[in-house]
């Protein structure tokens, strides 16, 4: 039996050690390491380096589970559980010393496939903004801040001036055309939207009821691992395409009641 105590345990103490890490960095100064799926979608030194570092805690901490990470890959555990982790949500934030950037660590339980898997544990760590939020399976959400813990809730009462709605583009230019018919399909729902630049922390954002909702096409399984499991222990709803869980196609968060109509919207039905 997985003791979900000791995977928190875990992703907290190496969510603040990594996220230290790249807030020290940041300081110190951001080496652009190179380009993967066009120009703008850039990983930075640290990027790599914050990654290997839970990677060798991993290792030394928990060696038969599986990884699966933005900039070096996956490897197939023996334990049933994969860390799914982005070492630096938020690059290009990170990049521009914009402090909304977090490391993104998650534990899930069996096949290391979105539409399979069973989050067990996420955590979401903003070093730039002291923030640490963490959900468990059953346990609820939370936010650590401060010298003080609150449980999260998603909002769900949508107000007459409509809905506070996160979202992203995708970092290829020949994706934005529909990125931006979507949003034109989304925004008679909204009283304005926000684009954070960090998908962990716009599903934190939702969670914590900052956001009334958040939808982005184009993330990764590390991008929403661990702020889908935040959502659904503060009371929302994740999905992706219709009847879908979030994949690469589309990720949807929200409230119940904003969630049925956001999913409207998005497929223009
Ligand atoms: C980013 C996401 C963001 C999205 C960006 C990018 P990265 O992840 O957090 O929501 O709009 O295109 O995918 O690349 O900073 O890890």
């Amino acid at each position: 039996m997985t003791n979900l105590d000791d995977l928190l345990r875990f992703a907290l103490d190496a969510a603040r050690e990594a996220g230290d890490l790249a807030r020290r960095r940041r300081g110190e100064g951001v080496q652009i390491a190179a380009t993967k799926s066009a120009a703008a979608d850039i990983v930075t030194a640290a990027d790599r380096e914050v990654e290997a570092l839970i990677r060798g805690r991993l290792a030394a901490e928990r060696p038969g589970d599986g990884f699966f990470g933005e900039e070096s890959g996956a490897e197939q555990g023996t334990t049933g559980i994969t860390w799914v982790v982005d070492p630096i949500d938020g690059t290009v934030n990170y990049a521009y010393g914009i402090p909304e950037y977090a490391v993104s660590i998650a534990a899930v339980e069996g096949e290391p496939d979105p539409q399979h898997w069973q989050a067990l544990v996420g955590v979401v760590y903003a070093p730039a903004m002291g923030e640490l939020f963490h959900a468990v399976a059953g346990g609820g959400a939370w936010l650590d801040a401060g010298a003080g813990r609150v449980r999260l809730a998603v909002n769900d009462a949508p107000t007459e001036a409509g809905a506070l709605v996160g979202t992203g583009f995708g970092y290829d230019p020949a994706t934005h055309a529909g990125d931006l018919a979507r949003l034109g399909r989304v925004m008679p729902l909204a009283r304005d939207i926000r684009r954070i630049g960090s998908a962990a922390l716009d599903l934190a954002g939702v969670a914590a009821g900052r956001l009334d909702g958040y939808f982005e096409r184009g993330l990764n399984p590390w991008d929403h691992a661990a702020g889908a499991l935040m959502v659904e222990e503060a009371g929302g709803v994740v999905g992706g395409l219709p009847g879908q869980r979030p994949s690469t196609a589309l990720t949807i968060a929200a409230g119940p009641v904003l969630f049925a109509r956001l999913e409207q919207a998005i497929d223009g039905r």
